[in-house]
Parts: C-alpha cells; sequence; structure tokens
C-alpha cells in the first residue's frame, strides 16, 4: 500500500436508457463484485459506497420526451410524425428530441448524479461514477465542473466520439451524445439540466477514437475539442498521446474530468461491452494511459472525478471486462508496481 491522500466516493448509476443493449444496468454490480474497492485500497485509496442512484425502468419508461426543445441543427433524422404534431407549445419543431429516447428520464438521473458528484468534489473527496451506460457521464462532467472559475478539462477514452446530437444521431441513443451535451451543442443548448458551462470544448480531449457517424465526424472536426485516433496511437504510441492529452486537457482549468467508456479496450481483452469496435488498446496501454493520468495527478492534483462505464455483464465472460474496469480505476487513482 501507498500513503494517500485521496478518498474515493463510488456512486453507481445504473442506467441503461441511453443504450439499446440491456444488461449494462448491471455494471455497477459487476464492478463492485470485480472488488473495486479491495483495488483502490491496493492504490492507498479509501473508499466510501454510496450505493446506487435510482434509475428509472426501461420497462415503466417512455422513449419520447414529455416536451421536446426547438433544435436548430440540420434535421435528417428527427421522426416523420413532426406535422402531424398537434403542437401544444409554442415550437413549431417541438419533436426534434423524439430521436433522442429516454431523454427526459435521463436528464432526470443525470442531474441527480450531478448533484452528487458536486457534494462530493465539495468534500474534497473524489467521485468514482460506476455506470450505466456512456449516457451518465453527462452526470459525472455537469457536477464536476459545477462552480468552477475556468470550467474543467476532459478525457475521454472510448472507441466512439459521442459526439451526436439528437439531430444527427443515426440510434437515436443517448449514450452517443453526451460529449456534444456537454459542449452544449445542438437541442442541448436548451435543456435546463444541461450545464453547458461545466466543461471546456477546448480542453477536450478524445483518445484512441475509431468510430464515427459522418455529421459527428463534422462536428468533431469544427470543434475546439483534440480527437486521438487509433492511429495517432499506432504512430506514436500510448505514453507520447496521453502526455499530449494531459497537457492539452489541464492548461487553465480547475481539473480534469476522466471517461473511461471499456470499449476503449479491444474487445477480445473486454468482451462485455454493447457496441465492440476491434482495434482498441491492449491491457497494458490502457494502463499505462491511466498511471499516466495518476502520475500528472500526484504532480498537479489534477483529477477531479472519474467515471467507468458500458460494462455490460450479460456479455461479458467470467465477469472479465468489469475487472478490468476496476483495475483501471485503481491505476488513475494511483496505484504502483514500485
Ligand atoms: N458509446 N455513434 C453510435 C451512436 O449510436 O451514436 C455509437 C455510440 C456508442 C456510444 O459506446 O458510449
Ligand atoms: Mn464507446
Ligand atoms: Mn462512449
Ligand atoms: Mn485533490
Amino acid at each position: 500500500n501507498q500513503d494517500a491522500d485521496r478518498t474515493a466516493r463510488l456512486l453507481g448509476v445504473p442506467l441503461d436508457l441511453g443504450a439499446n443493449r440491456r444488461g449494462v444496468d448491471m455494471g455497477p454490480s459487476a464492478i463492485r463484485y470485480a472488488d473495486v474497492a479491495a483495488e483502490l485500497a491496493a492504490a492507498g485509496v479509501d473508499c466510501i459506497d454510496d450505493g446506487d442512484l435510482e434509475v428509472p425502468r426501461l420497462e415503466t419508461s417512455s422513449p419520447a420526451p414529455a416536451s421536446g426543445v426547438n433544435d436548430s441543427d440540420s434535421n435528417t433524422n428527427t421522426n416523420s410524425n413532426s406535422n402531424t404534431n398537434t403542437n401544444t407549445n409554442s415550437n413549431s419543431n417541438s419533436n426534434s428530441n423524439t430521436n433522442a429516447k429516454y431523454l427526459d428520464d435521463i436528464g432526470g438521473v443525470t442531474a441527480t448524479l450531478a448533484d452528487a458528484v458536486a457534494a462530493t468534489v465539495d468534500d474534497d473527496t473524489t467521485p468514482l461514477v460506476l455506470g450505466g451506460d456512456h449516457a451518465v457521464a453527462m452526470g459525472s462532467m455537469f457536477g464536476s465542473g459545477r462552480g468552477t472559475d475556468n470550467g474543467i478539462g476532459v478525457i475521454w477514452f472510448d472507441a466512439h466520439g459521442d459526439y451526436n446530437t439528437p439531430a444527427t444521431s443515426p440510434s437515436g441513443n443517448v449514450h452517443g451524445m453526451p460529449l456534444a451535451a456537454a459542449h452544449g451543442r445542438g437541442s442541448f443548448a436548451d435543456l435546463d439540466w444541461a450545464d453547458t458551462d461545466a466543461v471546456s470544448e477546448e480542453n477536450t480531449v478524445l483518445v484512441g477514437i475509431r468510430s464515427l457517424d459522418d455529421e459527428e465526424r463534422a462536428a468533431l472536426r469544427e470543434s475546439e475539442a483534440t480527437v486521438f485516433t487509433m492511429r495517432e496511437i499506432d504512430e506514436r504510441g500510448i505514453t507520447a498521446v496521453v502526455e499530449d492529452a494531459l497537457e492539452i486537457a489541464t492548461d487553465g482549468v480547475d481539473g480534469i474530468h476522466v471517461s473511461l467508456d471499456l470499449d476503449w479496450l479491444d474487445p477480445t481483452v473486454v468482451p462485455g461491452v454493447g457496441t465492440p469496435v476491434r482495434g482498441g488498446v491492449n491491457y497494458r496501454e490502457a494502463h499505462a494511459a491511466l498511471e499516466l493520468v495518476a502520475e500528472r495527478d500526484r504532480e498537479a492534483d489534477i483529477l477531479r472525478s472519474m467515471d467507468v462505464v458500458e460494462v455490460n455483464p450479460i456479455l461479458d465472460r467470467d465477469n472479465q471486462t468489469a475487472e478490468v474496469a476496476a483495475e483501471l480505476a485503481a491505476s488513475a487513482f494511483g496505484k504502483r508496481i514500485l
């Protein structure tokens, strides 16, 4: 054990409304079963487990929003029934969020999570949010950045960009949208639960990306975010890329949020994810990346919050994806070999 000055607070969010695969709601349970608390203890981190947030069940939720907001983006994907809308509110385009399934319920959960994350950070404790699908990261980021003067940076370890909006999403699944929401893009700018000041766009870095939708790619290109694809990792190696990511993410902000989608790794290492994409980082590269986060944190106290998401026990084998999630969280929180 190393001496630690850090306390982690586990916040489980068994949300699957943002993904189209059922099973990711069991992620928090599987990560606890993989003994994340013991992994953190081995990193010298005290661990408080706050249990799980209450999350609406898919069976009793409605995918359509109770109240849409206007989306000014060019919109090729919304339902074709917008003309038959009885239009009880003043928006002529009030159906534009119908292409974001369960967005109202997800907004409720992320607002609650944001409060819990903000309170945890205020308490000088580091939230470790256990997903759940990647939509939970909205709550992590909005809460972590709340009340900061300069916003926070974000490092987004993922196969995907998660930069769709309700107007551009080909699937309607909100787990493909959280980073766009953090930047206040599209109709997210009008949703009262989306805190568009929490995250600094220019301090946002995506690492290991290998799957983008066409409109999502265009939006990322014109954004101020930095994208390091797998190609950069092939050419320059994981440590050089993550050093750059840390430099960019931490510059002039009040700390960073680290968001780890397990599908960042190669599916041969982590079979238990709902949207696998071949060609991800291997086990050792993943650890090197998160160890670099911890190293920078020891120097400059940069890590405000983290989430580990998209663990799907139904698709997993012998809980190995949950185990990798727990181990990687420990690396980010400072576990050392020597
Ligand atoms: N994730 N780009 C696809 C979509 O449906 O928007 C996939 C998103 C995957 C999201 O893995 O967190
Ligand atoms: Mn992903
Ligand atoms: Mn993701
Ligand atoms: Mn600290």
